[in-house]
């Protein structure tokens, strides 16, 4: 099985069972985890942006990895804001308007897929375009959700 698959599995498996993860013992935990998973995904997703803005060299198999593991990890931060978990540099209205909350986690892993998608073809114009997409569901969500 190739690595990509073995990532693809993973992260499907992943989003399936992602409610049977929603164990944290506080608040804190839950915070920890969610900001370390971002911290991840940003470590990626900044090296994949550091190619598309010309800074690095453009290397297909290392976009593609970064890519496969955006992907996976983008299913990963949402079960860690779950009742009672307020707290850390999240605003109250991932709670009091969970529903947008929602709809904007989703936004992301629509276009995390699609970046990875074009991340595997090794194709770096739809690189670019997909980057961008995605850069804008990262500042959306973070506009609405995040705490400066
Ligand atoms: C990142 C990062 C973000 C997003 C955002 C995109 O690498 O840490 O918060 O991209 O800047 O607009």
């Amino acid at each position: 099985m190739k690595l990509r698959n073995i990532v693809l599995s993973a992260a499907a498996l992943l989003t399936i069972s992602g409610t049977a993860f929603a164990q944290f013992q506080n608040a804190e935990k839950a915070t920890d985890y969610r900001q370390s998973v971002m911290t991840i995904i940003g470590t990626h997703f900044g090296r994949i942006g550091a190619v598309v803005k010309g800074e690095a060299p453009y290397n297909k198999d290392d976009v593609a990895k970064n890519a496969a593991i955006v992907a996976m990890m983008s299913t990963l931060p949402w079960q860690a804001f779950g009742p009672g978990t307020e707290g850390g540099k999240a605003k109250s209205e991932v709670w009091s308007d969970n529903d947008k909350f929602k709809s904007a986690a989703e936004k992301m892993q629509l276009a995390v897929a699609n970046l990875n998608t074009a991340a595997q073809s090794g194709d770096l114009e739809s690189i670019k375009k997909a980057f961008g997409a995605t850069g804008q569901t990262c500042k959306g969500c973070h506009d609405d959700f995040k705490k400066k």
